[in-house]
């Protein structure tokens, strides 16, 4: 047991968010301007605001630095790896015989050249999915690579997944499943236990770690929450940094009397405390789900959207999740009655290259077609794309998925082969809204690329592009396209391409003074 000066800092610190649970995703963010005071990350809201107050809100709430940096991955990768690989299953049944898991040629660079070629940016490994069978040898569990026959039980498929990402200058993500068939076998899910402080790490008897006076934390949790705790202790000490947390909200297949209240709250400070850069999505307050595992965001996707409290300090949408519009002037108005806030809450895509999110020999993946189709989807859209190419049982991404990888990455080379308007002459006139391109000569365009400038928020709520006729001046603009929202980033296609020598980009409505970081234009070689 250790009492450290450090123990006593923190536990002081996990009082202050027992008594105001729900203030922990605003104490976090790190500043995002320079200068002492924080942007606000989220706002409160209440039933009683106005229209007019709830837009002059939502104009006001900003990313959080990390949120920036997550934004700018684009497109990153999941790995569903696990028994599931082995056993057929998609979600498993906690029970399995380790010895199943048995990759017979194990290979995480191959994953990691795949991935950076194909033009990712971070990795999610499943380091523990639904079964609870988890891929390095944890203190906490024998349902893992240490209890079976696979390399003498000395594997370690996260250290050897995280050093190739490394590598290749991938960023490491960890999904740690808070659902745990076998936990709740073991009589740990689910046992009814209290919301108790607990020490972490809980050393086990023999523990390496025992002489070196590991960094401790008091914080409540139940049996369970505390289990969670010690494996998130151990995967963000000893394989960090770790830039993503990725968290299922789903129940474990248990009897309907039964149920584990996750110690969310706990989870968040543990991770804040031990990663302080890794956003936390899906159920954690950095990213959400955009509501759908097609990897489809809505056409238009607001970044600040209402959320209401869910316990123990998560949040969740204050629509429902698969609203068709979760952050206009009218969905604000909808959800204020639901909703405590305003938050800057991300969507990010996630959708598998194939059928399902584990390997099966008999599925095979989407064709460049479908995945161009997504990327315009997701990344398109003012989102981050979260594509899943499960390894087989080799242990490695199956042939076909890594050529699809490449040939997907080229199709979009293609699609938005060369900004034409880099270097051409650009006028900003932020009076009237616009920003104008000249491109020299008449050229043909078919795609086109816009980005706010996030760090003042998500403020544009609809804007034509526009191209002048050849020969004439003032209002001799043809309305090309129109967009309701940009935000980080959104791609458009052309129905057949246009050719002008002069473009314009015009707000014609927005929250506040919206700052275009992006006006691109280009023509598909496709
Ligand atoms: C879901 C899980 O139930 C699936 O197995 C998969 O991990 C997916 C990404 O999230 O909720």
């Amino acid at each position: 047991m250790t009492v450290s000066r450090r123990l006593f800092m923190v536990a002081a610190v996990t009082t202050a968010v027992a008594a105001s649970s729900t203030s922990l995703a605003a104490a976090a963010p790190t500043a995002v301007g320079t200068g002492g005071t924080q942007p606000p990350h989220r706002i409160p809201i209440g039933p009683g605001d106005s229209p007019e107050t709830l837009v002059t809100k939502a104009s006001q709430v900003r990313p959080t630095a990390r949120q920036i940096a997550w934004q700018k991955l684009e497109q990153t990768a999941f790995l569903h790896f696990g028994v599931n690989t082995f056993t057929g299953l998609e979600w498993g049944t906690g029970d399995e015989d380790p010895d199943v898991f048995q990759p017979s040629g194990l290979d995480t660079d191959q994953w990691a050249r795949a991935l950076r070629d194909g033009g990712f940016k971070l990795a999610i490994l499943t380091v523990k999915h639904h079964d609870g069978f988890v891929l390095y040898p944890s203190r906490y569990t024998k349902h893992s690579v240490a209890s079976g026959s696979w390399q003498a039980g000395e594997g370690d498929v996260l250290r050897s997944f995280a050093d190739s990402m490394r590598r290749h200058d991938i960023k490491v993500g960890v999904y740690i499943s808070p659902a745990d068939e076998n936990q709740y076998l073991d009589g740990v899910y689910a046992n009814g236990s209290k919301r108790a402080p607990r020490t972490v790490p809980t050393l086990v008897p023999g523990d390496d770690r025992a002489g070196g006076k590991p960094r401790s934390f008091t914080l409540d949790a139940t049996d369970y929450g505390a289990h969670m705790l010690n494996q998130l202790y151990e995967v963000l000490t000893e394989y960090g940094p770790v830039d993503e947390v990725w968290f299922d909200g789903a129940q474990g297949r248990i009897p309907p009397d039964k149920v584990e209240t996750y110690d969310w709250d706990s989870w968040y400070m543990l991770i804040r405390a031990l990663a302080p850069d890794a956003t936390m999505a899906v159920r954690g307050p950095d990213v959400r789900w955009v509501g759908n595992e097609g990897g489809l965001a809505r056409e238009n996707e607001w970044s600040v959207v209402p959320v209401k409290d869910s316990g123990n300090g998560s949040i969740d949408y204050a629509l429902k999740y698969d609203a068709p519009d979760q952050g206009s002037r009218e969905a604000l108005v909808e959800a204020r009655s639901a909703a405590q806030y305003l938050q800057w809450w991300p969507a990010e895509c996630d959708v598998s290259i194939r059928p399902g999110w584990f390997y099966h020999e008999d599925q095979q993946p989407k064709s460049v077609e479908e995945l161009t189709d997504i990327w315009f989807r997701s990344v398109g859209r003012n989102s981050v794309l979260l594509l899943n190419i499960p390894p087989d049982e080799r242990g490695l991404l199956p042939d076909a998925d890594v050529a699809r990888l490449r040939e997907f990455r080229e199709r979009i080379r293609k699609e938005l082969p060369r900004d034409l308007a880099r270097g051409a002459r650009t006028r900003h006139d932020r009076a009237a809204g616009t920003v104008t391109v000249d491109l020299g000569k008449p050229r043909e365009v078919d795609r086109i690329r816009l980005a706010e400038d996030i760090r003042r928020g998500q403020q544009l709520e609809h804007a034509v592009i526009e191209v002048r006729a050849e020969g004439q001046t003032g209002d001799g603009w043809r309305t090309v396209a129109e967009v309701d929202t940009v935000g980080a980033s959104r791609v458009l296609a052309l129905a057949a391409p246009v050719t002008a020598r002069v473009w314009r980009l015009r707000v014609t409505r927005s929250r506040r003074t919206v700052r275009i970081a992006e006006f691109g234009l280009y023509r598909s070689r496709v």
